[in-house]
């Protein structure tokens, strides 16, 4: 179409392919500009930015930047000292992350539901226990964060046959959900949970929520961080598990990834680490809501899921 601004997007990702992005975009626009960092003619061309962690060197010498798309549903990788002032941001929605998040959140509330942390513990000093099974319904899972993934994640729990509550900054109305907000809402929470799954976004707001005065609340809790490393006090999880105020943890996010090979998560007998793994972006799905933000951004106008920036997500 004449006079229809044409897109270059550049591309930062240690994780995901930019052939399989590149080929998927492709797909979308008859005339596309697709470059990593390292592969870039001329900065003024890009106009869009999709990726998961700022590159060396910031944007800001990006100067005609109509929007940054994170790669991933989180936004606290992208240094804000590094992103271009009034540059509109967005989160990456898409279904297939959605379905990944609820899939991973099932199998382990499942795994604890049924003892089977417990049991691993005694599998490896060949200790023998009974330990009767509970109903579903007489587990209750507290949900932290209520957006896109915890609601979806919640819902799903709910069909399951959960006594499922949750926790937002403003209340939901989620059907058979128990929705809490503030302070005293996470602290009812809490004491109510068995389980507490966290999928919170990080903020200042957020940023070390999985600490002591949370677990003081809980009495034989199993944790499950799905959100970001950076919401849990690490030393406090370590005083809360020997206490047994939390009997297991399941992290798939931690403060530095890769966790480094000394670090004390590992070989825990409590905890369970996965490497990042809960959600899965594929192109193929996602590319949809992107091409719709290029094609926005292009025109000026309001990104789907654009981050708010006072609330920081
Ligand atoms: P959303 O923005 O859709 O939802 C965020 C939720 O958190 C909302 O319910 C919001 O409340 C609530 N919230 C935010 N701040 C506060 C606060 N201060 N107090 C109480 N509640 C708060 O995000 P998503 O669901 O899409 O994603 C959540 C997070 O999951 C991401 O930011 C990322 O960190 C993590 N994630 C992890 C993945 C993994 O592989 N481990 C994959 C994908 C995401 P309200 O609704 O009232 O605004
Ligand atoms: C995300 C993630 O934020 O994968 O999407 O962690």
């Amino acid at each position: 179409m004449s006079g229809a601004v044409r897109p270059h997007v550049l591309f930062n990702s240690e994780w995901d392919s930019s052939q399989s992005w590149r080929s998927a975009l492709a797909c979308e626009f008859d005339d596309l500009g697709f470059s990593t960092p390292d592969s870039v003619d001329s900065a003024d061309a890009v106009n869009i930015a999709l990726i998961w962690k700022v590159p060396h060197g910031g944007l800001r010498r990006y100067s005609n930047l109509k929007a940054i798309l994170s790669l991933g549903a989180g936004i606290n990788q992208l240094d804000p000292e590094q992103l271009p002032e009034g540059v509109p941001l967005a989160r990456l929605v898409n279904q297939t992350l959605t379905e990944t998040m609820v899939e991973y959140a099932k199998a382990a509330v499942f795994r604890c539901h049924r003892n089977f942390d417990v049991f691993e513990r005694h599998g490896r000093t060949e200790h023998w226990q009974y330990i009767a099974p509970k109903l579903a319904g007489d587990t209750t899972v507290g949900v932290l964060g209520l957006g896109e993934l915890g609601s979806a994640i919640a819902v799903a729990l709910t069909r399951e046959g959960f006594d499922v509550h949750g926790w937002s900054r403003t209340l939901k109305s989620l059907p058979g959900i128990r929705s809490h907000c503030g302070q005293q809402g996470l602290v009812e929470l809490a004491r109510q949970s068995h389980i507490l799954v966290n999928v919170l976004p990080l903020t200042p707001e957020t940023e070390g929520i999985l600490s002591r005065a949370l677990f003081d609340q809980c009495q034989g809790t199993r944790l499950i961080n799905m959100g970001r490393g950076g919401h849990l006090v690490e030393a406090d999880l370590f005083e809360a598990l020997a206490s047994e105020r939390i009997l297991s943890a399941t992290l798939d996010v931690t403060a530095v990834e890769p966790l480094p090979p000394s670090h004390a998560f590992w070989n825990h007998p409590r905890i369970l680490l996965t490497p990042h793994v809960a959600g899965l972006s594929s192109p193929e799905t996602a590319v949809q809501v992107v091409a719709s933000n290029i094609r926005r951004a292009l025109a000026g106008e309001r990104l789907l899921h654009q981050v708010d920036a006072v609330r920081g997500y």
